[in-house]
């Protein structure tokens, strides 16, 4: 058991210490359902960070020079809620007795904008890991973009705690690795070595020498034999925070449960309560009265007090310092507010390039490159990168260098070929108010798939940048070829997927890409070259805003509305043109943006896509997962898509062999006039 508090601060930290034990205890038990074990063993640590090493202030979660805590082993949610109460959060008790019940701040796993102090949603092993990851990068650009001699604004520390699991999930080691190149020096990760899972001793599955792997990334590695040793806890933390060159890993040695007479040290106390009478055994055993529940004994809440007003004092001393800073450097002091509320500078809209009408026009990727970059040049906290296929992405920054070891002032990142830490690197730079955007081919989404929906249940405007979006990639074939992506984006609360026919589409849905503030958004953009739609001729590319817009039109009612998406919007012009030569009304909506569409009233939606109107056809080069949706049944509407995988050919052979060619979508039209029983359907027949 434990060693005996030996002073009176000894006294007190152990009080906080157990505090935190049977507080989360409680809850687990009271919510018969949670996970006691790690917040027992793991107190001490997460106490020592806050206590001996951390600067916030509760009052204030966010305070932009605070530390930055990320609990990566999320199923632990009680330690952080148990903590954050101790420490003077906006955080009840009551908020913790309702723990995982229906709208409580104290959630299953820790949810960002639930709880004041949550830096990150964690709950998917590995994910909080990397996230700090990329909070640690935002640090290193935010120190070189905005301190100056004797003005240092920015200067804050990132901690982590991980498990077994973090470790062993593959996403942690892409974002150690990078980590490790980039020499993030402000990162501690503390790994929990508890040897427990679920299913039982690591022993099962994991015997890799942790600390030999992180020494191969170029950590600077740790070990601390005993989770209850604050002496050693706080030397280990503070050589870490010394370190210069290197992030730093911690392995701590833990007991899993403990305290716990029957649970300790096995995986029985990882995710269930421990039930009534073991937790009396274990307060007994942390000298504690076993017949309270949820107790704060007076000396924690006076220590409460404590932290509170140093957590005050220290940031009026840096409003102070920001006061100054800001009286000497204006422009910063306004860039640094504006990055902070997410702001775009006033009438930055007017960067945004117009492209000249061009029947072989650019691919939207390379129209995106352009106009990345016109708005890179006012908006320099707008940086990013990709997974290694910059060049194809087209993402680069022309007038920036490379985020690098020691060049921290850099805005083209280069993630390597890790897709899944890219994202949660992105998560990770966006909770810390920078505009990142992150880059690769559109089938390899798939790959970040887990920190994109955290982006997406976190509400934080990360913009993706998919590339390469369809069969239209070409020789590639069908390992490359995006076909599910599409629909599964789509299905996905809170991410708008954008897919513009053209480069003014796009442009016109930057505005709205640099505006959005509470979610993120995934541009899908095209390897080959569509059509820049002549504007003259065809409605203006404002109406991509709207989601969906009429982009060609009959006089009258149209018989037949045609709807396409991205480089099948020219299809449907083609189409469009030919059933008008014979004498058939159609109507060509371009629909870049389900999402963004479904926010528009009804009466937009009836003047788009008339109720009237039931002859109509969606073509997209992808699944036809959901277009229903907007054409209706099968005795209507038709659907142009794709639901096998694509093949290895030339572009040129691919289109018409999967029905992507003008002549299939009149062809349809036809069909499906046919069908509605339309009167030009007997016209249609004829020809
Ligand atoms: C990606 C992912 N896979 C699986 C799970 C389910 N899960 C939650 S906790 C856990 C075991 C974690 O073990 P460890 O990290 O050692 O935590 P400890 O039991 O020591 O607290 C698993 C498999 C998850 N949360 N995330
Ligand atoms: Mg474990």
């Amino acid at each position: 058991m434990e060693a005996k508090p030996r002073t009176k601060k000894d006294k007190l930290e152990q009080l906080i210490i157990n505090t935190i034990r049977t507080l989360s205890m409680d809850a687990v038990q009271k919510a018969n359902s949670g996970h006691p074990g790690t917040p027992m063993s793991m107190a001490p640590v997460a106490y020592t960070i806050f206590d001996k090493f951390m600067m916030f202030n509760p009052k204030n979660p966010d305070w932009p020079n605070r530390d930055r805590f990320v609990l990566s082993a999320g199923h632990a949610s009680m330690l952080l809620y148990s903590l954050l109460h101790i420490t003077g959060y906006d955080l009840s008790l009551n908020d913790i007795k309702t723990f995982r019940q229906l709208h409580s701040k104290c959630a299953g796993h820790p949810e960002y904008g639930l709880a004041p102090g949550i830096e990150s949603t964690t709950g998917p092993l590995g994910q909080g890991y990397a996230t700090s990851v990329g909070m640690a990068v935002a640090e290193k650009w935010l120190a070189t973009y905005f301190n100056r001699p004797g003005h240092e604004m920015i200067n804050y520390n990132i901690y982590a705690i991980g498990g077994d699991g973090c470790m062993m999930e593959g996403i942690s080691s892409e974002a150690a690795s990078l980590a490790g190149h980039l020499g993030l020096s402000n990162l501690v990760w503390i790994y929990d070595n508890n040897h427990i899972t679920i299913e039982g001793h690591t022993a099962l599955a994991f015997s890799e020498d942790v600390a030999a792997r992180f020494m191969g990334y170029n950590w600077h590695v740790q070990r601390v034999g005993d989770a209850n040793d604050l002496e050693l806890l706080e030397e280990a933390l503070g050589r870490a925070l010394h370190e210069p060159e290197q992030p730093s890993l911690i392995i701590v040695d833990s007991h899993i449960g403990y305290g716990s007479p029957n649970k300790q040290d096995t995986s029985a106390a990882h995710g269930e309560p421990l039930g009534e009478e073991e937790i009396r055994k274990t307060k007994i055993n942390y000298g504690w009265d076993p017949n309270k529940k949820f107790y704060v004994p007076e000396e924690v809440k006076q220590y409460r007090k404590e932290i509170l007003k140093r957590g005050k004092d220290a940031e009026s001393d840096w409003n102070e310092q920001f006061a100054k800073y800001a009286f000497e450097y204006p422009d910063l002091a306004k860039q640094f507010e504006m990055v902070e509320n997410r702001e775009m500078p006033e009438g930055w809209e007017s960067c945004l390039p117009v492209f000249p009408a061009d029947p072989k026009g650019p691919a939207t990727r390379s129209s995106n490159g352009k106009i990345l970059n016109a708005i890179g040049k006012d908006v320099p906290w707008l940086l990013g990168g990709a997974g290694d296929v910059g060049p194809s992405t087209k993402t680069y920054l022309d007038d920036a260098s490379s985020f690098e070891k020691n060049v921290y002032s850099g805005r083209n990142f280069h993630f390597g070929i890790r897709e899944n830490a890219m994202a949660a690197v992105t998560n990770g730079m966006v909770l810390s108010k920078l505009r990142a955007y992150a880059a690769c081919y559109f089938v390899f989404s798939d790959y970040m798939k887990a920190p994109l929906r955290l982006s997406c249940l976190m509400q934080i405007p990360v913009i993706y940048i998919f590339t390469h979006d369809s069969i239209g990639l070409g020789e590639d074939g069908p390992t490359h070829q995006p076909i599910e992506q599409l629909a599964s984006l789509r299905a996905i609360p809170n991410l708008d997927v954008i897919r513009p026919a053209d480069a003014n589409e796009l442009s016109e849905l930057w505005k709205y890409v640099m505006e959005v503030k509470d979610r993120p958004v995934a541009l899908i953009l095209t390897r080959q070259n569509v059509p820049t739609i002549d504007r003259k001729k065809y409605a203006p590319a404002q109406g991509a805003l709207r989601g969906a817009y009429i982009l060609a039109d009959s006089k009258g009612e149209p018989e037949v509305i045609l709807i396409g998406t991205g480089s099948e919007v020219q299809l449907c012009l083609g189409a469009y043109e030919k059933l008008k030569k014979q004498g058939i009304k159609a109507r060509v909506v371009s629909m870049p943006s389900w999402s963004l569409y479904e926010l528009q009233d009804t009466e937009y939606w009836e003047e788009v896509l008339p109720d009237s109107v039931r002859a109509r056809v969606s073509v997209e080069a992808g699944s036809t997962f959901g277009w229903r949706r907007y054409v209706g049944l099968y005795d209507t509407g038709g659907v142009i898509g794709i639901s096998t995988f694509g093949e290895s050919a030339p572009i040129a052979d691919l289109l018409p062999e999967f029905g992507l060619t003008v002549e299939h979508v009149v062809a349809k039209a036809k069909e499906v006039l046919r069908r509605t029983g339309k009167k030009s359907a007997k016209k249609a027949k004829k020809k």
